[in-house]
């Protein structure tokens, strides 16, 4: 397999995200994000990591983007932290904020790397939270005026625009099991969380692409190949809800086809939220879509798991390897199947894979990270991508998460998933293997 294979137009490129990687938590007017905020509150992240510094990307972005450069990346994808252009999330920019990511774009593009930009990757400005947050539906009109002030500021730089950063997690992590920001839970949360989600999706979208005509507007959604952990009939509908809710519930109303309560009877719950004119509101015809895998999951009928009868089955539990260090089965096919089930979608134009990768055990020993299994996780996930292409799916690029180790969310710095290591003491940078490898891979004919 050679970058050849693909063809010239496909897109190659590596993704991250501000609050993973920026630190500088309270730099130069930085207001509070949601993640600041639960961050800090005992108990919530694993072994009490703390995200203030992560990567300093803030200070350091012109090393980081080097190590883009040097693996011959020419797509960057990266996240706008609102807070820190927006401390209280509406009302006065902050101008430093806003210098920053003009430095960051204008260094890329100097450097004759393009730049992604996803506008929400989770970081809420803590201050739009204390009005409600998602559930508020205001979040709408918050989100725009956000997004008119950024696309205004970098629109003549910025062709491609990710509207919001796997909603599927961040409402369901986030407002209904509790275990990200801001750490809400149960129905009455998540619901309203999902319904403005998607809508902003399409309003946002509307937004950019009026702010920015030569705009390419898209989301990114996360996704996985649910299997039935067998052919008992329990199991194999078991599958099919867990499959609604993972992979469908954010996509088809975007796509005009209505939430899919049809085969997930409890998303009946969301219509409550719905207003008089949301059914037209929510489609929107997207450039592209980002669909972001790592795994799949295999499925079981529970009769315990409330509103989903549903019940994954972790790989350690069917005690297959390998797995990642976030106890993820490597299972390469996942991508492909993913790939084709998004391309049944009649009216999506492209897709990209925005996000895959994994967490390895890495380690420092004399200068080098030696990290074979992520060479052959990334090998075998590209080889299923080629195969997705050559049987004529619509995928059109592919982006490595992540280009440095950094914050993992609520499992702190221990899931390193970076093509290039940190050591988070020293701030010391160092290519591992698969980031040779992958800058071998792109620049090879
Ligand atoms: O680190 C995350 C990222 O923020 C969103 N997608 C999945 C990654 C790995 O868990």
């Amino acid at each position: 397999m050679v970058k050849a294979d693909f063809g010239t137009d496909f897109q190659w490129g590596v993704s991250s995200a501000a609050f993973q990687t920026e630190g500088a938590w309270d730099a130069d007017g930085k207001g509070p994000s949601i993640w600041d905020t639960f961050a800090h509150r005992k108990g919530k992240i694993k072994r009490g990591h703390c995200p203030d510094i992560t990567c300093d990307f803030y200070r350091r972005y012109p090393e980081d983007v080097a190590f883009v450069k040097r693996m011959h990346i020419p797509n960057f994808r990266f996240s706008l932290s609102w807070p820190r252009i927006l401390p209280n999330g509406i009302g006065k920019p902050n101008d430093k904020g806003l210098d920053f990511y003009d430095r960051l774009i204008d260094h890329c593009l100097a450097q004759g790397i393009m730049p992604w930009v996803t506008l929400y990757h989770w970081d809420l400005p803590q201050a739009l939270q204390d009005r409600g947050g998602w559930a508020n539906r205001d979040v709408l009109s918050w989100l725009s005026d956000y997004a008119a002030c950024v696309a205004k500021r970098y629109g003549d730089r910025v062709i491609h625009w990710m509207v919001l950063n796997e909603p599927t997690v961040f409402t369901g992590a986030g407002y209904f099991f509790g275990v990200h920001a801001p750490g809400l839970t149960g129905l009455r949360n998540f619901f309203p969380a999902a319904h403005h989600a998607t809508l902003a999706m399409g309003e946002v979208g509307r937004l950019l692409r009026l702010e920015i005509p030569e705009a390419s507007v898209g989301s990114t959604f996360s996704c996985s190949s649910i299997h039935p952990a067998g052919s008992r009939r329990k199991d194999v509908a078991a599958a099919k809800r867990a499959d609604t809710l993972i992979n469908r519930m954010f996509i088809e109303p975007l796509l005009g086809m209505g939430y899919p309560v049809a085969d997930l009877k409890s998303l009946r719950g969301i219509e409550k939220y719905m207003r008089a004119g949301d059914d037209a509101l929510l489609p929107f015809d997207f450039d592209f879509i980002g669909i972001q895998n790592y795994t799949r999951e295999v499925v079981r009928h529970s009769f315990f798991v409330p509103y989903l009868g549903a019940r994954i089955w972790p790989a350690k539990h069917r005690r297959v390897q390998p797995v990642t260090e976030m106890g993820w089965e490597v299972y390469p096919e996942a991508i492909y199947e993913m790939i084709k089930k998004f391309s049944a979608y009649s009216n999506i134009p492209k897709i990209y894979v925005t996000e895959n990768g994994a967490a390895f055990p890495d380690t420092l020993v004399n200068g080098r990270v030696s990290d074979d299994q992520r060479v052959q996780y990334l090998q075998s996930h590209i080889a299923q991508v080629l195969r997705a292409k050559r049987e004529g799916y619509n995928v059109h690029g592919y982006f490595v998460w992540t280009l440095t180790d950094n914050f993992e969310w609520s499992e702190g710095y221990h899931p390193r998933f970076g093509l290039v290591h940190v050591d988070f003491d020293t701030q010391l940078r160092t290519l591992k293997d698969s980031g040779k490898w992958y800058g071998q891979f792109l620049s090879s004919q």
